[in-house]
């Protein structure tokens, strides 16, 4: 899983200095090493120093083996028991995966609490269609309620994240969801993606946890297998639609733009309250209509790259709409376009 990637010494041997560069999954460190001074950064300062002395280069990799062996089996220990290797095939090669049991009874119990309590009290988003209501919402919760942060920021569900998307994510935005009752529409056939202005963000997914049991009849999620690879990446998308294809009709419509992916299988998971599903941004999915006579409340959490920057302008209608208000996360509108998410409002998610 780690290795010593690179180790050069110019010169002649023994070396007097050397440019080491370790790599472990993603974590790396470069550091130059003198054999006599220790490592320095890039102006000649030692890098690591003890009581004011330089810390020599044993010392500093026995440091970085220990940090190296604690995050490696503190982030395992999280996910072990839940995730196998065969169920990471499964979403990489399916686009969704649904985990079972995330949360145990008590916690469920807690977080369903606050979610009522904050439909009461929260400013709250309707995604109301000629239908009918398709849900309602309140938006970054993280920012709203101590509790929901803890959910949002899970460490056995932002581990499991990150060992799917096979590379470091931050957090990018959370939406407590309510399917009501009475009155609720189906949620449309759509791709995340499109709605998200972002780039260099090609493992975004969304982790769905159930505060409530969701069977069919509730409205759980139905996605279609291997869309997230018939879809290709982000922007580049246009390339396969047809030219005249907007980001709103690749969004809503993609059965129509990509006819193929009539022909994916449909796979519609019944979701006990702590279960969850995983989905990649760009997994077709849709949600059925809720004929229970019980609300369906359930959080939507949506994890990016550590890397991925802002791309705006691509679905126009949502930022401009001032009911949508509560759609895009609050902090956003500050940033550039091709500016890095900041860590303040955007945090890196890895807990190891
Ligand atoms: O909860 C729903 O009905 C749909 C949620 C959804 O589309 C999503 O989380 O990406």
């Amino acid at each position: 899983m780690w290795s010593l990637h690179r180790l050069i010494s110019p010169g002649a041997i023994p070396a007097r200095s050397a440019t080491l560069i370790i790599t472990c999954g993603w974590w790396s460190v470069s550091l130059k090493c003198d054999r006599k001074t220790g490592a320095h950064n890039a102006s000649g300062r030692p890098f690591f120093t003890s009581a004011g002395q330089p810390v020599q280069l044993s010392y500093l990799c026995l440091y970085i083996g220990r940090k190296v062996l604690m995050t490696i089996h503190s982030s395992s220990e999280k996910v072990a028991g839940i995730l196998s290797d065969e169920m990471i095939g499964h979403y990489r090669r399916d686009g969704f995966l649904h985990v079972p049991g995330m949360l145990n009874a008590d916690e469920v119990r807690g977080y369903l609490a606050e979610a009522q309590a904050m439909f009461e009290r929260e400013q709250m988003v309707s995604w109301d269609e000629a239908g009918g209501n398709v849900m309602d919402w309140v938006a970054d919760v993280e920012l709203r309620s101590d509790v929901m942060r803890r959910l949002v920021l899970h460490p056995r569900i932002t581990a499991i994240a990150e060992a799917l998307a096979g590379n470091a994510l931050r957090l990018f935005k959370s939406e407590l969801l309510l399917k009501r009752q009475q009155g609720a529409t189906d949620t449309p056939m759509h791709i995340d993606d499109f709605a998200f202005p972002l780039e260099d963000a090609p493992n975004t997914l969304t982790v769905w946890v159930a505060l409530v049991d969701v069977p069919v009849e509730k409205g759980c999620m139905t996605f279609l297998a291997g869309s997230h690879r018939l879809v290709s990446a982000g922007m580049a998308s246009s390339e396969d639609a047809p030219p005249e294809a907007s980001w709103e009709d690749m969004m809503m419509k993609p059965l129509q733009i990509w006819p193929d992916l009539n022909w994916s299988t449909r796979v519609t998971p019944p979701l006990r309250a702590g279960d969850c599903t995983f989905h990649h941004a760009r997994t077709v999915h849709m949600a059925g209509t809720n004929q229970t006579g019980q609300p369906r409340y359930s959080l939507a959490t949506v994890y990016t790259d550590a890397g991925a920057r802002y791309a705006p302008g691509h679905i126009e209608s949502y930022a401009d709409d001032e009911n949508m208000e509560g759609y895009l996360p609050q902090s956003m509108k500050g940033l550039q376009p091709g500016d890095p998410l900041p860590n303040s409002r955007f945090p890196k998610i890895r807990s190891g």
